[in-house]
């Protein structure tokens, strides 16, 4: 694999001299500065392009290129939109960047309730409390009938455990965690500048109202249907990011959860450069997926690996495990074994060692991703030894 790191622009404080020094190989990033929906022109896609390339690294994977809440829900614009989408690609066709991750999540990008969950070594990293959630969904959001999506135990949980320790600033902290922090970042549709992010979250579940599993997977097919040609002519791969949590959340339909939604995807569209991205760490936060098996099956249609791994708890909640857990071990391996050099970032590592006191995006500390980054690099050599000694 392509040791990458996932790099927010020349605005980052990590910067492409400190990530040379650690054997970073490739750039994962975005034109972040670009609303969503607008054409990424050649000039801007060159420009970054140049940027990384002076600095001696190369412009690995675009992630992400997002794709527009009216492609997903089929609004009218939607055709205008994929035209749009089309031009981005062929531009980073035209300046050689082959590799693009999206996903298509309805509304919410990735959601944690805790992203400073104490671990008992003193470092913090995210976590998924179902019973939070469960609060958000139905004493903030107060989402009509979202009872009944919880089971028993986590009501049970919700009315013990968290309903007496809320108040307006642990609400705000939640609602900050959910809907916030995790989404400005990723370009998703809330941002830290909104006044009102519940109700302008509530406006945006409206847009789903008609809209189930099979309609969201036939607006994806149409998606693809109508890029692929253009990533037939340049070479691009799409990798379509998993679901996380892989769940269905807050009554929104969600397509990309389990393996059969993966085999359904690559079966409805099956050229090759529509694929995947593995994040094992977003597959396994449902204790349905056996994420190693998963790894093996869809090797050949990954494009992008993101490697972190996640415990999944006897309640229900899930929290991120070491980068050396042994599921992820074989996961690396299998991607290891491929044999092209699939680009690979590490993911959602701890915060550790001062990266506390950084203000870097949840998820995307230093110290942390180059431990993990270590630990990830270990396992592909001693796979490579492996493989000179057969
Ligand atoms: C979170 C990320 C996601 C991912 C997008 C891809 O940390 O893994 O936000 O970048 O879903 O489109």
């Amino acid at each position: 694999m392509e040791k990458t790191w996932r790099w927010f622009g020349p605005n980052d404080k990590i910067t492409l001299e400190m990530l040379r020094q650690i054997g970073v190989e490739g750039i994962v990033t975005s034109l972040h500065h670009i609303p969503n929906g607008e054409v990424w022109s050649l000039g801007e896609v060159e420009k970054m392009k140049n940027y990384i390339e002076a600095r001696g690294l190369r412009w690995s994977v675009v992630e992400s290129l997002p794709v527009s809440e009216s492609i997903k829900y089929g609004g009218p614009d939607r055709d205008q939109l994929i035209e749009r989408y089309k031009e981005s690609l062929a531009n980073l066709g035209k300046a050689g960047v082959k590799t693009v991750c999206y996903n298509f999540m309805p509304v919410l990008d990735w959601a944690r309730t805790d992203l400073e969950y104490p671990n008992a070594d003193g470092t913090s990293n995210l976590y998924f409390n179902r019973a939070e959630f469960a609060y958000f969904d139905i004493h903030i959001l107060k989402r009509p009938g979202a009872e009944a999506d919880y089971d028993a135990e986590t009501l049970r949980r919700m009315n013990t455990e968290v309903l007496p320790r809320m108040d307006a600033e642990a609400e705000h902290r939640l609602v900050d965690n959910i809907i916030v922090k995790t989404q400005g970042f990723v370009n998703g549709n809330i941002s830290e500048n909104d006044k009102e992010p519940v109700e302008k979250f509530r406006s945006l579940l409206a847009l789903y109202k008609d809209i189930d599993r099979d309609k969201l997977r036939a607006n994806l097919k149409y998606f693809l249907e109508a890029i692929m040609p253009v990533c037939d002519e340049y070479g691009i791969d799409m990798c379509v990011h998993p679901d996380d949590p892989p769940l269905q959340i807050l009554g929104l339909p969600r397509i990309v959860t389990c393996a059969d939604d993966i085999r359904w995807l690559l079966e409805a569209v099956p050229d090759s450069h529509n694929g995947l991205t593995f994040c094992a760490g977003s597959l396994s936060g449902g204790a349905h997926n056996d994420v190693v098996a998963m790894a093996e099956e869809f090797a050949p249609r990954t494009h992008f690996v993101h490697a972190r791994i996640c415990k999944v708890l006897p309640d229900g909640d899930f929290k991120e495990s070491t980068h050396l857990d042994p599921r992820l071990v074989k996961i690396v391996r299998t991607f290891q074994n491929e044999d092209r050099p699939i680009p690979m970032r590490v993911d959602h590592a701890p915060l550790m060692l001062g990266d506390e006191k950084m203000g870097y995006n949840a998820g995307y500390s230093f110290h942390g991703r180059m431990l993990a980054l270590g630990m990830v690099s270990g396992i592909m050599a001693a796979a490579d030894a492996d493989r000179k000694a057969e």
